[in-house]
């Protein structure tokens, strides 16, 4: 056999092997004594000091309380990667610094799409949108920005009272005091996906997330604000899906207090909560939460239909959908980054509501998480 049919035989197997391995996870996976599986790229990434250094510095960009940082940097140290290796684990147990440590080492290990995304946001097309005056600050995680004169958002609000008109439909079974519409026909060609996929909004959302966001989900909710639901969004909670992603919710009808707003506490208000109370997802009463921080930096998210109300909803406390004398009409659109704990740390692709929609090119493909 001539040296470059060997060669090409020895490539295709280690393909092979690859891809087996990648299917039986346990056997590129690092067994811990408490049956946690850790990918071996990940257990040699935290081994190296570079790439610590790395996680460390995706941390401190992170801007969350130093002691949850002094925490985070513990479990990195020690390497305790049973701590915050499962994705699922993290999502429903994780401990702040947890994710925090979660959210770097899986930054450090796909630093590739980190590096794209960065410049795929860089180069989106300069057309200014009115988002482009407003910054997300680290400091707060949540903005309220009134009714806009801007067509975008006048044809996304047409778009979803005509949807709300058509009917929605209660998710029976699992939140009673909310139902949600659908997005008209060809959701890609919609007014509302119009809305979300603008450069302007984009680079909004962004610059806050550090590179070309994930659009995972968009909601047509209507909130009946009739009832209390036990444990449910009504009380104040984190947002499961990591340590940090962008809610945009546009009021289609116009809400005030009476119509059961959003509630969002500021970030550094809610990382006080976090820490003092260990915090790790559940539902938490007003006077837990009053009591530790009082109310001052609960942003109410009132406006006129058209207001954009925005929030980091895995970062910044919140509730909303409390009884009130008329319904609330909004539409919720979720950006998350591809290092967040809805997706493994060692995932090539990502996933979400559009994700089979993406056209093949790259932009779209990593906008809507057909790939990280
Ligand atoms: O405004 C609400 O009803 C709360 C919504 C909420 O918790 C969420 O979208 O994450
Ligand atoms: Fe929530």
């Amino acid at each position: 056999m001539t040296q470059s049919v060997l060669e090409h035989l020895k490539n295709a197997e280690g393909m092979m092997f690859g891809r087996l391995a990648r299917a039986a996870k346990v056997r590129i996976g690092h067994r811990t004594g408490i049956g946690v599986t850790v990918p071996v790229a990940l257990r040699d990434a935290l081994a190296d000091p570079s790439q610590r250094q790395l996680c460390a510095r995706h941390i401190a960009d992170l801007a969350v309380d130093p002691r949850i940082i002094a925490e985070a940097e513990t479990l990195l140290r020690r390497q305790q990667l049973y701590r915050f290796a499962s994705s699922k684990l993290m999502a429903h147990r994780g401990s702040a610094a947890e994710k925090v440590c979660f959210y770097a080492a899986s930054r450090t290990l796909a630093r590739a799409s980190d590096q794209r995304r960065r410049q795929l946001l860089l180069d989106l097309p300069s057309d200014k949108g009115p988002l482009d005056r407003f910054t997300l600050s680290r400091r707060d995680g949540a903005l309220v920005i009134p009714a806009l004169d801007w067509t975008v958002i006048k044809e996304a609000v047409a778009e979803a009272k005509e949807a709300f008109a058509e009917g929605s439909k209660s998710r029976a079974g699992t939140k009673k005091f909310m139902a949600t519409a659908k997005l008209p026909g060809d959701p890609m060609a919609s007014k509302i996906m119009a809305l979300a996929k603008h450069p302007s909004v984009l680079r909004f959302v962004g610059k806050y997330l550090d590179g070309l966001p994930i659009l995972y989900r968009i909601n047509l909710i209507k909130s009946e604000n009739i009832d209390i639901e036990d444990n449910s969004s009504q009380f104040h909670h984190l947002d499961p899906e990591g340590i940090r992603q962008v809610k945009i919710f546009l009021l289609v009808s116009d809400v005030d207090d009476d119509s059961g707003p959003l509630h969002l506490l500021k970030t550094d208000a809610s990382d006080e909560v976090q820490v003092k109370l260990g915090y790790r997802q559940r539902r938490l009463p007003d006077t837990e939460v009053n009591a530790i921080v009082g109310t001052d930096r609960l942003v109410k998210c009132t406006g006129a239909s058209g207001t954009l109300a925005i929030g980091d909803t895995s970062r910044c406390f919140h509730f909303g959908s409390r009884p009130g004398k008329s319904q609330r009409y909004i539409v919720m659109l979720q950006y998350l980054t591809p290092f967040c704990e809805e997706f493994p740390v060692d995932a090539d692709k990502v996933g979400g509501k559009f994700a089979a929609l993406a056209k093949d090119d790259d932009f779209d493909m990593r906008l809507l998480g057909a790939s990280r």
